[in-house]
């Protein structure tokens, strides 16, 4: 077995079987700007104690793969340069090879799943970027989320992604999409995409219980769970999708390619709001940490 290296704080409460919420580190390195980026990922930690369960934010530090970070190696990971964005293929590689990394929507789930963590929360999955068509791009988290048994809580797919064509690769792969609270699914900035969701649940113990039905049939796979952005932080989809076009088309004239994509329309957007797309982002984020919370509190009553 791989040498997990985990956090004091997360050591605890393993051994005392509290539960636990993994927390990826790429939002860190390439999806928020220093110094909001650490500020964030310290508010999301604080919100998971503060809703009964553990944070445990998952990275590779120097070739060790690290299950719950100090402040010190949050706030140097927050400003690192050159930061590898791991996958499930690089994962690895960069454990092999000593060397630093931040993990993505798959990778996190991975080392997760070694933990033996079985909840997770992020901003928004990747999914299949638009043009998939021509490009082939599509992110290896949906794969994941149909091998990896760890229940994802994110705002929905990227709004910058193909709604529709990731919800296609999700069904395909016997992914269960569960929005929370609402028949659509949201679309990470905006609270509707104008897609029905396939699937609803309105509470942890719900989202819990199917998580653990899954598990006990044998099926493989995680969940989605689509939780929207609280209403007074949203940004409205129309307002959106010009902004949204201009940095994809800026991206296609760039060239910009392959893992270089959604930080690159990230920080774009953050640019052509003024900032607001970060406030939603982090909004959002915290959003989940809580439902998280309640799911892994969840988890361990039943
Ligand atoms: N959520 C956010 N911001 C992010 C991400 C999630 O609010 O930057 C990251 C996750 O790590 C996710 C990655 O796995 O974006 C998707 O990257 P790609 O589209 O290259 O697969």
């Amino acid at each position: 077995m791989i040498q997990l290296n985990f956090s004091a704080e997360v050591r605890a409460a393993k051994e005392a079987g509290q539960p636990i919420v993994a927390l990826e580190s790429t939002i860190i390195t390439h999806g928020m700007p220093f110094p909001q980026n650490v500020e964030t990922a310290r508010r999301v930690e604080q919100c998971v104690r503060d809703n009964g369960a553990v944070p445990a934010t998952i990275a590779v530090l120097n070739g060790e793969l690290c299950i719950g970070l100090s402040a010190d190696q949050l706030n140097s990971l927050g400003q690192a340069k050159d930061v590898a964005k791991l996958s499930r293929a690089d994962l690895p590689v960069c454990i092999a090879t000593g060397k630093t990394g931040a993990t993505t929507v798959a990778a996190t789930m991975i080392s997760a799943h070694l933990a033996g963590i079985s909840v997770f929360a992020t901003g928004g999955i990747g999914g299949v970027h638009q043009g998939a068509e021509q490009s082939f791009d599509i992110s290896a988290d949906l794969q994941e989320l149909a091998q990896t048994p760890v229940t994802v809580v994110a705002a929905g797919p990227k709004a910058i992604l193909d709604i529709p064509k990731t919800l296609e690769v999700l069904e395909t792969l016997g992914v269960p999409v569960i929005a929370v609270g609402q028949d659509q699914v949201p679309a990470f900035w905006s609270r509707h995409s104008g897609i029905d969701a396939p699937l609803r649940l309105d509470s942890a113990t719900d989202i819990a219980r199917a998580a653990q039905t899954r598990a006990a049939m044998g099926l493989s796979g995680g969940q989605l769970i689509a939780n929207p952005i609280p209403e007074a932080d949203e940004i409205a989809s129309e307002v959106l999708r010009p902004i949204i076009a201009r940095a994809l088309e800026e991206a296609n004239a760039q060239g910009i390619e392959a893992k270089k994509v959604t930080p690159f329309l990230l920080g774009r957007i953050f640019e052509l709001t003024e900032g607001k797309s970060l406030e939603a982002n982090i909004a959002l984020v915290l959003n989940n940490a809580r439902l998280a919370s309640e799911i892994a509190v969840a988890f361990s009553a039943g």
